[in-house]
């Protein structure tokens, strides 16, 4: 394997601008770090669960006296623009006050015995040390949905974050640091698949976490059933819908799919990359959300008038094209955008939100993951077409439904295959205390955040207590028969 020797993040609008380098690590460093978090866990582990919890809360404090810096950061390093910096912060901060109340909160079930005299209950306890591999495009949140429930289930951690967002996890693991995260217990391996393939396949590893696409995915799943962890949790890409129904109220679904496809430049595993619409409503809704999509202002991410901001770098920039014209190639028209525009004064790759109509089911820019902003318009002639096509993808991780009537909203939302479906809101903004995952190839049947991220990063323990003072057996037949047949009288 022949790898830079640095890991350099530079500055997505201005890629002269580097915010960080740092040396790139190797299968060593990993063997050193998941010895040094495995010593520091043995003593956090001992910890009282509600101490632990302090120490996270602590951690969101910091993070919110920290929130202006850190949120320029996130725009620098990772180009989202500030408001998007801003609440990739806030989650960041959400997460820790949410994982903090869960130290005081039941962990397991107490459940009654089939014996006399005798407790059944279930706890968690930490698998040791959990290996992160985390991405660019949530750089403080992403690794907040992992470590803060990691460490409150008594874990150490390694992570690996995105070669593109280094400084952002330093940042993030400073300030849990400052907070009282005992040093050593969260270490960082910056680099790229080196240190990735390590961590996913170390023996001293409990458990692998990892965002990002479905092909690495299935690399860390397997390496890491082979040699390594056994808890392997994925959350991979999404091929998110929206269907707008003829009943729906426009405007919003206009707001919902310029928002959800075009925030964060269409970079979020949740953002809105499929329109199934009626054609009743196709025209009007595109030719609005043309309308909408030219009022936006695509720019310098630190320019708080900005709309929408670069991609990551130029290479994803290039994919995307690539995208668009097999589109058209298939058959699509571009209804707006379609290349990528230069921003005066900035160097980087910015795409133009971009919308393409005549787009058919079976077409590769309805199936494959753009992860860029654009919006493919599937027309469909009902309801049970529209749902068949949302669920005719590989992925499953959101979609949205807007209609007025309630009876096809909620059978929509029986119907859709994916993990998170959403009435009258866009396919992105998923909340922290719930759920957060995909059907499919989405992921691997594991959920993030809410009280699933202690239950990701922990076993669970079933525990009986005989107090009888003599033996009793279970599974053995002893009851006295049933008199007078099945009434039982
Ligand atoms: C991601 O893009 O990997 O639901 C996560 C959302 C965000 C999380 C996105 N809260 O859009």
């Amino acid at each position: 394997m022949v790898e830079r020797s640095t890991v350099s993040s530079c500055n997505p609008a201005r890629p002269d601008d580097v915010v960080a380098t740092h040396p790139a690590g190797t299968a060593a460093d990993v063997d050193r770090a998941v010895a040094a978090a495995t010593a520091a866990q043995k003593v956090w582990a001992r910890i009282p669960v509600p101490a632990r919890a302090e120490v996270i809360a602590a951690a969101g404090a910091v993070l919110a006296e920290r929130k202006a810096e850190l949120s320029h950061l996130v725009a620098r390093e990772a180009g989202k623009i500030l408001a998007e910096a801003g609440g990739d912060v806030q989650e960041a901060i959400d997460m820790a006050t949410f994982v903090a109340g869960q130290g005081r909160a039941a962990w397991g079930a107490t459940v009654p015995s089939e014996l006399g005299s005798k407790l059944c209950w279930t706890t968690r306890q930490p698998v040791g040390v959990v290996g992160l591999i985390t991405p660019w495009n949530f750089p403080v949140a992403i690794p907040s949905w992992k470590i803060f429930p990691a460490l409150l289930a008594g874990n150490g951690v390694v992570i690996k974050p995105s070669e593109h967002a280094p400084a952002c996890c330093e940042a993030f693991v400073d300030a849990c640091v400052t907070a009282g995260v005992p040093k050593g217990l969260v270490q960082v391996v910056h680099g790229f698949a080196e240190p990735a393939a390590a961590l996913a396949t170390h023996p001293g590893v409990g458990a692998v976490s990892f965002t990002g696409s479905v092909p690495t995915g299935r690399k860390v799943a397997a390496a890491a059933m082979e040699t390594g962890p056994r808890l392997v949790s994925l959350e991979l890409g999404g091929k998110n819908a929206m269907i707008v129904r003829p009943d729906a109220d426009l405007d919003l679904a206009v707001d919902g799919a310029v928002f959800g496809a075009f925030g964060t430049a269409g970079q979020r595993c949740t953002s809105t990359s499929r329109l199934i619409v009626h054609p009743d409503v196709a025209e009007q809704l595109v030719d609005r959300i043309v309308k909408r999509v030219g009022e936006l202002v695509i720019g310098d991410p630190t320019d708080a008038r900005t709309d929408v901001g670069p991609v990551i770098e130029a290479a994803a920039g290039a994919r995307i094209g690539a995208m668009v014209d097999a589109a058209v190639h298939e058959g699509a028209s571009v209804a707006c955008g379609g290349a990528a525009v230069e921003v005066d004064g900035c160097g980087g790759t910015f795409f133009a939100p971009t919308v393409l109509t005549g787009v058919q089911p079976h077409h590769r820019i309805a199936r494959e993951e753009v992860f860029g902003p654009v919006l493919a318009v599937i027309e469909v002639a009902d309801l049970d077409e529209a749902i068949e096509v949302v669920n005719s993808v590989e992925y499953g991780l959101s979609a949205a439904i807007y209609t007025r009537d309630v009876n096809t909203a909620l059978a929509s939302v029986d119907a859709i295959d994916t993990g998170i479906v959403y009435v009258n809101a866009p396919t992105i903004g998923a909340e922290i205390p719930l759920p957060f995952g995909g059907t499919k190839h989405t992921g691997n049947g594991f959920r993030e955040a809410g009280t699933r991220g202690i239950e990701q990063f922990s076993e669970v323990k079933t525990v009986y207590v005989d107090y009888s003072g003599h033996l009793q057996k279970a599974q053995i037949d002893n009851r006295p028969p049933v008199q007078g047949g099945g009434a039982g009288r």
